[in-house]
C-alpha cells in the first residue's frame, strides 16, 4: 500500500511528458493518490485530458493563473467532484523569453518583472487562498517548484530569480498562515532538467553539460526524482516539515569553486 493512498491531490503545470509535474503526478499515482490534473488552455486540453487517464483519472480542468475567475471556478468545479483536498503541487513558471538571454539590466522591464513575479509566484499564494476552504484540517500540504536562481546569480535566469525568491518567502509566509489549519507548505529546489520551459532557453543543453561534469552524483536529476520527493513531502511521512526549500539537485547547490 502506497503512502498517499486515500489522498486526493491536484496537479497543475503539466504540458508534456517531461514536465516536472508529470513526474509528480506519476509518483503520487504510484502512491496510490487519486490525482486532478490542469491544463492551461484549449491547446493542451486533449493531451491533459489523455494525461489523467492514464492515471485512471476523469478529471481534466482549465487554470490560466492569470485569470482570477479560473482559479476560483477550478475549485468550484473540484469542490463538485471531491468533498476535499489533501494537496496541490504548483508548477508554473513564465516570464517573456526576452528576460532570459543575455544581461539582467539589459533585459529587464517593468512588463517583464511583473509578469516573472504575477505568473510564478503570486498564482502559488491565489491558489492557496482560493483552496483554503477545501483544506482546511486534513493535514494538507502546498508544494511548488523552485530554483537555484532565487538564492545564486544564475546567468540568464535574470528576472525568474527574482520571482523565484518571492516564491521561496511566499513558501514561509504561506506556511506561517496556514500552519494552524494544519496545511504545510514547501518548495522543491530542483536541478536543471529538459522539459518545455527549458527547451526556449538559450545554451541550456550547455548548462545542462556542466552541471553534469562538476555535481556531486556526475549526471543531472530525473522528473522521477523530482517526483518521488514531491511524494513524500505531500505525505504524511513528511508531517513534521513545513516553510523549507527541499533541494533535488543532484548536490549541485552545495558546491563551491569548481
Ligand atoms: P513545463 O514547460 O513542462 O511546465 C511549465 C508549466 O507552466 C506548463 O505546464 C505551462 O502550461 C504552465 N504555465 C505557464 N504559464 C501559465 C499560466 N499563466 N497559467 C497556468 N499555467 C501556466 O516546464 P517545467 O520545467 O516542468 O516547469 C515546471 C516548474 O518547475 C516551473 O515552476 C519551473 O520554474 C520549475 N523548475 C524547472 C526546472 C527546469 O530546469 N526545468 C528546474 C527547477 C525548477
Ligand atoms: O524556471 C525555469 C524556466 C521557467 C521559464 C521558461 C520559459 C521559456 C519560454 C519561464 N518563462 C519562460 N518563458 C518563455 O517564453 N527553469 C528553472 C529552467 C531554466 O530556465 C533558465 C535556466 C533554467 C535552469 C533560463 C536561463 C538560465 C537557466
Amino acid at each position: 500500500m502506497g503512502f498517499l493512498e486515500g489522498k486526493k491531490v491536484l496537479v497543475t503545470g503539466v504540458a508534456s511528458n517531461r514536465s516536472i509535474a508529470w513526474g509528480c503526478a506519476e509518483a503520487m499515482h504510484r502512491q496510490g493518490a487519486q490525482i486532478a490534473l490542469t491544463y492551461q488552455n484549449d491547446k493542451l486540453k486533449p493531451r491533459v485530458t489523455d494525461f489523467a487517464a492514464q492515471l485512471g483519472s476523469d478529471i481534466a480542468l482549465p487554470l490560466d493563473v492569470s485569470s482570477d475567475r479560473q482559479i476560483a471556478q477550478l475549485f468550484a468545479t473540484l469542490g463538485e467532484h471531491w468533498d476535499g483536498l489533501d494537496a496541490i503541487v504548483h508548477s508554473i513558471a513564465f516570464a517573456p523569453k526576452y528576460e532570459l538571454e543575455g544581461d539582467y539590466v539589459d533585459a529587464l522591464t517593468r512588463e517583464g518583472f511583473n509578469t516573472a513575479h504575477e505568473i510564478s509566484s503570486y498564482s502559488f499564494s491565489a491558489l492557496a487562498k482560493a483552496s483554503r476552504h477545501m483544506m482546511e484540517g486534513r493535514h494538507g500540504a502546498l508544494l511548488t517548484m523552485t530554483f537555484l536562481g532565487a538564492v545564486r546569480a544564475v546567468p540568464n535566469y535574470n528576472v525568474m530569480g527574482l520571482a523565484k525568491a518571492s516564491l521561496e518567502a511566499n513558501v514561509r509566509y504561506l506556511a506561517a498562515s496556514l500552519g494552524p489549519t494544519g496545511t504545510r507548505v514547501n518548495a522543491i529546489s530542483a536541478g536543471p532538467v529538459y522539459t518545455l520551459a527549458a527547451a526556449g532557453i538559450a545554451h541550456f543543453r550547455a548548462m545542462l553539460n556542466q552541471v553534469e561534469r562538476h555535481t556531486p552524483l556526475r549526471r543531472t536529476v530525473t522528473t522521477e526524482e523530482v517526483g518521488n520527493a514531491a511524494a513524500f513531502l505531500c505525505s504524511d511521512l513528511a508531517s513534521g516539515i513545513t516553510g523549507d526549500i527541499l533541494y533535488v539537485d543532484t548536490g549541485f547547490n552545495i558546491l563551491g569553486l569548481g
